[in-house]
């Protein structure tokens, strides 16, 4: 087993690629470094629309730092939807997500996060646009497929309540002059 493929298995950093010459990830400027935590919801999951929604987040250009598949506890979901604790629906949001795994990823690039409302959707699937990912596969409020941190203040507290920072890769794309100006 190589080096690199060692150190990824170990959850280490892996800032130097077997393909030289490479930027190395402290290069990388810091906005272009955002992050942001998307989950695919239970629904989602059991529809099979992971593959899905990897895809559109790697096509447009943004990169995988951690993914994992969890069953959400109710404990980390109180935490996750604390603001909405008032709310009519909590207990049914609660049940829907604790009611099988979730996938929850953490994708790294250039606003992000902005970005990433933008290709989920409105929160209302009815009212989501066509060539979102709510707006593709989801037509209820209830069963709305994905979830995207909605700011960087809250993707950053949303990231360290799904993910230890051991799990969350440092690495550069060879790619990455295609995406940015460097
Ligand atoms: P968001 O997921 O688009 O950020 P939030 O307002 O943060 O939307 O709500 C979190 C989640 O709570 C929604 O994605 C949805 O699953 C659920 N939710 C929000 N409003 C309603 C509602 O009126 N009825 C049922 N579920 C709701
Ligand atoms: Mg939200």
């Amino acid at each position: 087993m190589n080096f690199i493929l060692r150190r990824l298995l170990s959850g280490g950093t892996a800032k130097h690629s077997a393909r030289a010459p490479c930027l190395l990830y402290s290069s990388v400027a810091p906005d272009m470094r955002e992050r942001t935590l998307i989950a695919v919801k239970p629904d989602g999951v059991q529809r099979r629309l992971v593959g899905e929604i990897i895809k559109r987040f790697e096509q447009r250009g943004f990169k995988l730092v951690g993914i994992k598949m969890l069953q959400g506890s109710e404990g980390i979901l109180a935490e996750h939807y604390h603001d909405l604790r008032r709310k009519p629906f909590y207990p049914a949001l609660i049940r829907y997500m604790t009611s099988g795994p979730v996938v929850a990823m953490v994708w790294e690039g250039h606003n992000v996060v902005r970005s990433s409302r933008f290709m989920v959707g409105e929160t209302d699937s009815s009212l989501a646009k066509p060539g979102t990912v709510r707006g593709d596969f989801s037509v209820h409020i209830s069963r709305n497929v994905i979830h995207a941190s909605d700011s960087v203040e809250v993707a950053e507290r949303e990231i360290s309540l799904w993910f230890h920072s051991a799990e969350l890769m440092n690495w550069e794309t060879s790619d990455h002059s295609d995406l940015y100006q460097v």
